[in-house]
């Protein structure tokens, strides 16, 4: 136990009505929705990093944040564990994801960092069997350190590539070792800040060198989870290679890996590639690779990765309507990629803003449960797509040739005519629900 969170309660379901700051007003973990408890559709995670390791800090100012565990040695490491895993006790969410730089201290050597990480994955374990939080996912920090500055996978020196490699090894280990149920890797700086330096197919050779490697080691470990790539457009490079779900989809098919790797689709990433979430994670159903979600919101004035707190129910709704269309999640679940605003320095303010979020969640969840289990907007949909069903099209569509179908048009003077796609009655439809 730690006393950073002295005086805050656990958090509990008190429903709507209430004025309790520290409750929650829609996300009920045992409310059966759709045949399913709400937590198990939801799958709430805390990253370890925006909450534990985030100093505050901006491009254009320093640390905001006070924090006791803040600190070089492996006890402040483990003070910052201890701190984590009290106040997963307070919100009650069943996940955590961390990558290794946030739970151990950077040493000098790879062998340093090893063997603190390992004593750090030791130390979860037991805090994980203590109070029952799982591991959604781990992840290797591969864009921090000065020595990636120029990419990992896709770094020019194949010393930073092995370095990665053998980083993303251990990684995965401590991933396996607690139960992780998915192993993600955000390719911060596997892009460039400028073509003048970079041959672009010698990088994506050795990019899908790196993911072959990772998959082959995960068999090869019996590691159950799934393997999931984060796309992002740019920032902190100007452009990243895993610009979105598309291209994360061409990259895996290039290297025959579209059945063994999925995405984890973040919201301010979707909109920074100029998407919307709901764009992103129905194209990665589509294509068979939706696996998880980084939740949280961008600014829409500012236009960078702002990575605030979800705060928008009606958004949020038409992501997870994507997601429960699709089957809801597998191994994957609603990871709080979000950090607080600087100036929210005290401890409250990590609970309040997990609170809201997880409601917001909760919230839109519930509502797209309801606009899939009525199925109107999904008989609209079929409804626009039915002359596909009937007489010649299927053949046409199957079998027809430009000569045939040439042949068609002209013989049964096939003149289309419009229908309308009826946006604003849907737009409408959709806010029934909310
Ligand atoms: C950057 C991100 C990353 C990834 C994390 C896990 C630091 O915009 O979203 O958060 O989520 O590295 O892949
Ligand atoms: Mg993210």
């Amino acid at each position: 136990m730690t006393d950073y969170f002295a005086g805050i309660p656990k958090i509990a379901y008190e429903g709507p009505d209430g004025d309790n700051d520290f409750a929650f007003r829609h996300y009920d973990p045992d409310e059966t929705i759709l045949g399913k408890r709400l937590e198990d559709h939801l799958r709430f995670s805390v990253a370890y990093w925006h909450s534990f390791a985030s100093d505050g800090g901006d491009p254009f100012g320093g640390q905001t944040f006070l924090r006791p565990w803040f600190g070089p040695t492996m006890d402040h490491a483990k003070m910052k564990a201890n701190a984590a895993f009290e106040m997963f006790r307070i919100l009650g969410q069943p996940y955590f994801c961390f990558h290794d730089a946030d739970i151990r201290p950077e040493g000098d050597t790879f062998a340093e960092n090893t063997n603190r990480l390992k004593e750090m994955t030791d130390y979860l374990q037991g805090k994980m069997e203590a109070t029952g939080t799982k591991l959604l996912w781990g992840t290797a920090n591969l864009f921090s350190h000065r020595r990636y500055m120029a990419g990992a996978a896709t770094n020019p020196d194949p010393d930073v590539f092995a370095f990665a490699a053998a980083t993303v090894k251990t990684c995965l280990d401590a991933t396996q070792q607690l139960g992780g149920e998915n192993y993600v890797l955000w390719g911060g700086r596997e892009g460039y800040e400028t073509l003048l330096n970079t041959d672009l197919k010698r990088e994506r050779q050795q990019a899908g060198r790196f993911l072959t490697m990772v998959v082959d080691y995960a068999k090869k470990i019996g590691f159950d989870g799934t393997i999931l790539i984060e796309p992002k457009p740019q920032e902190p490079t100007k452009h990243q290679y895993d610009y979105d779900v598309a291209t994360v989809y061409g990259f895996l098919k290039d290297f025959g890996l579209e059945g063994e790797v999925k995405v984890n689709i973040e919201q301010g990433h979707a909109i920074l590639a100029g998407h919307s979430f709901e764009h992103e994670l129905a194209l990665a159903a589509s294509l068979g690779i939706l696996g998880s979600i980084d939740m949280n919101r961008n600014d829409y004035q500012s236009g960078w990765d702002t990575d605030q707190f979800p705060n928008n129910v009606p958004e949020v709704m038409l992501a997870y309507y994507e997601v429960l269309k699709a089957g809801g999640f597998t191994t994957g679940g609603t990871n709080f990629d979000a950090k607080l605003r600087r100036q929210s320095l005290d401890p409250q303010d990590l609970i309040l803003a997990h609170v809201g979020g997880m409601d917001v969640c909760a919230a839109g969840l519930k509502a797209a449960a309801r606009m899939l289990e009525d199925g109107m907007l999904e008989e609209a949909r079929q409804a626009r797509y039915a002359a596909w069903e009937a007489g010649d099209a299927p053949a046409l569509l199957a079998q027809g040739t430009l000569e045939t179908i040439a042949d068609c048009v002209l013989r049964d003077n096939i003149n289309p005519q419009p229908h309308s796609g009826r946006q604003e009655a849907l737009e409408n439809l959709v806010n029934r629900y909310l």
